[in-house]
This record gives C-alpha cells, sequence and structure tokens, in this order.
C-alpha cells in the first residue's frame, strides 16, 4: 500500500481529499503536517485531526509553519470559513496534535520509508521549501511530491496570473519547484474541471458515515463562494482531484516534463508559475516524459474522478 503523507492547510476542498483518502484501501495516510493557508496553520490542524476522528481514523497531525518565507496573500475565509471548516466555529484540539515540527517529520519519514514515501502538498510549499533547504538530498529521495498549485494557462485566482497556494508563499513554491525534486504539479488548469455540485451534496444526505456528515456540513459554504464566481451550483474539487490522482494514477491522462519556475519580482506578475512551454509548440507533441524539470499534468479524467470520489463516499456506510 501506498505510504502517503499530507501537508495540508485543512480547509474545504481539502476535507473532501481527506475523507476520500482516508476512506481508500490503496493508500495508507501516514502522517499530515498543516500549514498556513485557507486558514490560520493551528485551525488547518485542528480541522484535519477533526476529520481523522470522524474517519475512525487515527494518524499524527504535526504542526507547520504559520507565515510564509518572505511575503504571501493571506486567507481565504470567504471561501474556506473563517477556521477553516466553512460555517463552524472555532475547535481546540491542542491536546491532540502530536509533537514535532512540519519540516523535521517531513524529513524523518523520507528517512524512514524512502521511495515507498508519496508526499501529497495540498497548500502553501512552505514546509517542504523549509525541509529542502535543511536537507535537500535526503527530499530528493523521496519517491514523489504532488502538489496542487499555479496556473499555467488559464487565468489565476489571487490576481490575473497567480494562484492561492503559490501566492501565498511564492518564495517557497521558488524553492520547491527549482531543486530538482520529483515534483509533479496539478495546476488550476485541469482542477477548475473538476466539479462537485450541489446535487452531488444532496445524493450524499443520505449517508450515515460521520466524515460524509461532515462534508454534508460544510461544503454548501464553498458552493456559496463558487455560486458568486461561477454563477452555478458547483465547486472545484482541487485538493480532491489531486489525492484521486494519487489512489489512482490512471486518472492522468496527459503529462509533460517542464521547466517549471516562479515569479517573484513582477509588479504585476508576481506568484506567477512560468512554465517553459516553447518544446510543445510543434503541432506533433514530442514526447517529453524524460526530460528535465518537473512533471505537469495537462490532462486529467476528471469524469472518472467524480465517479470514484461519489462511489466511495456514497458506499461509506459499509466500510
Ligand atoms: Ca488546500
Amino acid at each position: 500500500m501506498k505510504k502517503v503523507l499530507i501537508d495540508s492547510d485543512t480547509g474545504l476542498d481539502d476535507a473532501m481529499a481527506f475523507v476520500h483518502g482516508l476512506l481508500s484501501d490503496e493508500i495508507e495516510i501516514i502522517g499530515v503536517t498543516s500549514v498556513f493557508g485557507n486558514g490560520e496553520m493551528i485551525d488547518c490542524a485542528y480541522h484535519a485531526i477533526e476529520i481523522i476522528d470522524l474517519m475512525g481514523k487515527s494518524v499524527p497531525v504535526v504542526k507547520g509553519i504559520s507565515e510564509p518565507l518572505i511575503g504571501g496573500c493571506g486567507p481565504a475565509p470567504q471561501v474556506h470559513g473563517k477556521y477553516s471548516r466553512g460555517p463552524l466555529g472555532k475547535l481546540d484540539l491542542e491536546a491532540r496534535i502530536t509533537p514535532g515540527y512540519a519540516p523535521i517529520f517531513i524529513l524523518d519519514q523520507i528517512r524512514s520509508y524512502g521511495e515507498e514515501l508519496v508526499i501529497v502538498a495540498m497548500g502553501r510549499l512552505t514546509n517542504l521549501a523549509v525541509a529542502t533547504r535543511l536537507d535537500p538530498d535526503l527530499m530528493r529521495k523521496v519517491g514523489q511530491i504532488y502538489w496542487i498549485g499555479g496556473a499555467i494557462s488559464v487565468s489565476g485566482n489571487t490576481s490575473p496570473v497567480a494562484e492561492a497556494n503559490a501566492d501565498g508563499d511564492p518564495e517557497a513554491a521558488k524553492i520547491v519547484c527549482t531543486s530538482n525534486l520529483p515534483l509533479t504539479i496539478l495546476t488550476l488548469d485541469v482542477t477548475m474541471h473538476a466539479l462537485i455540485s450541489q446535487d452531488d451534496i444532496d445524493r450524499l444526505k443520505r449517508v450515515r458515515h460521520p466524515g460524509v456528515q461532515h462534508l454534508v456540513k460544510i461544503i454548501p459554504y464553498y458552493l456559496d463562494f463558487y455560486e458568486s464566481i461561477l454563477g452555478e451550483r458547483v465547486c472545484a474539487g482541487h485538493c480532491g482531484l489531486l489525492l484521486a490522482l494519487v489512489i489512482d494514477p490512471t486518472l492522468i491522462t496527459k503529462t509533460h516534463r517542464l521547466n517549471v519556475d516562479v515569479e517573484l519580482n513582477g509588479r504585476l506578475t508576481r506568484s506567477q508559475l512560468v512554465a517553459d512551454r516553447r518544446k510543445l509548440r510543434k503541432l506533433t507533441e514530442p514526447d517529453t516524459s524524460k526530460d528535465e524539470g518537473v512533471t505537469v499534468i495537462m490532462q486529467a479524467d476528471v469524469a472518472r474522478y467524480h465517479t470514484m470520489f461519489m462511489d466511495a463516499l456514497l458506499g461509506a456506510d459499509r466500510t
């Protein structure tokens, strides 16, 4: 079974990923490191603990970094709620935090599991960037790092060109994208097509499983936000899609190896992910799979993701 470490700013799409991932027999989530992003780092940690409890699982949740390395965009209470749990109030689960510190915990897990370990980064890359600076050679020994962030050929969501996970800590994103790590990036180009609707949430209302019931409570808040920008009662699965691709990589239908860097200085373009796509200009598609750079997911089977996600959650009472 694949060993997965989740580094997360556990908000609402992250919650969909956690519930799906903790129902899956394909992966074992061996730890969660918390980072700021959708909300404060500590609220994101408490939300992760809450979901793991509701799923009846035992997974260590470790605190991480609370601020960007230099500077970045702030949290998004209008999207994820003031405490990263939509309409729900503040938790205090301090006693349930596992002692430790995310960058060190990440390196320890790589030391233990090596290539077997997959890191799924669902937020700002601050914890991973610091771990990379502490021990770059060890970081390169991890099996794979999947990160959701950036927008390459579509508009950003925190600026015309920047996406929230990159814009929340662009210096960290640059370190991780340019340190020759085994990195796969899922961008807004793909995740905005992985939609979950109010009808889907309504179908989940008959599931009694407490983890699924939690999503039924919190996702309408996320739908409210998306409805205000998309004009339809649907939301993007974002981190839910990312974790589904780790559960079943055959959902990834097209990738390219590209050099990816992050703009840090542009007055209008700070935090933009700059993927060098010049080699893709030819109409005959080159096989770039062995090229240097990072793996960028260009397409995913979002219809099959949707089916897989819904089947897992609708069947949760049988687990
Ligand atoms: Ca996230």
